[in-house]
Parts: structure tokens; sequence; C-alpha cells
């Protein structure tokens, strides 16, 4: 069997019933950190859709915190591998990305490497850009969710949209 490319997925991938993932029904399924919301960070905006009519923005200035804005839970199983793509931009020069938590049954975080851990967008690269990350549930996991996250202490303005995990 010959693969088109190296993001094809195999017929029998599982999307997981991820709530929200473009952001159409406002901020549904996310929760942002005090430090975000006391701050207004995060935000769904239509300026910010790469689909639909909105998408995720995140503006902060220099000095402050910075911004967390985290997906509801999906039930993962440890050992299997699991494909997550997100759309993002990122208009100035700000650190920003994805991160992934593990959780257990109790809610305990699970540690796994950090280089398995984060997605970082390109820095100042105007034009939307499909990111993905590979995974392989931890040992312990019963959970994974998904933040978005601007780095601390420096200014940021980066938008997301079309989150999507299948199960392989
Ligand atoms: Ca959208």
């Amino acid at each position: 069997m010959v693969l088109a490319g190296a993001f094809c997925l195999p017929a029998w991938a599982d999307e997981l019933p991820f709530v929200n993932p473009g952001f159409e029904q406002n901020a549904e399924g996310w929760k942002a950190s005090k430090e975000d919301t006391a701050n207004n960070l995060s935000s769904v905006q239509a300026e910010a859709a790469h689909s639909g009519q909105f998408g995720l923005r995140v503006e902060q200035g220099d000095g402050g915190p910075g911004s967390w804005m985290e997906s509801s839970r999906l039930e993962v199983t440890p050992g299997k591998s699991y494909h997550l793509s997100f759309w993002a931009r990122s208009l100035n020069q700000g650190g920003a990305g994805v991160w992934l938590m593990f959780k257990d049954a109790e809610g305990k975080k699970v540690e796994v490497p950090a280089e398995m851990a984060a997605r970082q967008i390109t820095q100042g690269v105007n034009a939307w850009t499909e990111y993905t990350m590979d995974f392989v549930a931890p040992q312990g996991a019963e959970f994974v969710t998904f933040a978005v996250h601007c780095y601390s202490q420096r200014p940021c303005l980066a938008d997301f949209d079309d989150f999507s995990l299948v199960a392989n």
C-alpha cells in the first residue's frame, strides 16, 4: 500500500470529539487561566478566523503574564498514538505555541519529556500555516488537554483556529 503523503491518515483513524475546535461557539469548552482572564489576553474574534466566522486571538503586551487558554479534556489510551493539527499565524515576533498536558484518572499531571509537550509556531509568519503534533499517550494518562500559550514577559499577537485530534 502506498500512502499519498506524510500527513496522510489511515482510513481507520478516529476523529476525537473535540469541543468547539474552531471557536465557532465562542469560548465554550475552553478555559483561560486567571492571569489570562484578568488581562484579557485570549479572546474569540472574527479577525482571528481561519475558517468559519471566528478564531482565537492572543494579544499581550511586553512584561505581562503569558496567555493560557486550555481545551476541554479528551480521553486517551496509554501507548496509543495520536495526531493533533491546528492552524495558526503569528503577527509579530512573540513566542507562541500549543502545549500538551496529560492527566491521570484523578486529574493529576503526568509528566512527559519537554520536546514532546510543545509545538511552537514560527514567529512573524503572517500567512496561516497548519501545524501538527504526533504523540503517544504516556503510561498512566487518561486524558489530554491542549493549551494555546504565549510566553510571559513578551509581546505577542497570534491567531489560532481549526483544532483536530485523531487517534491512529
Ligand atoms: Ca473558526
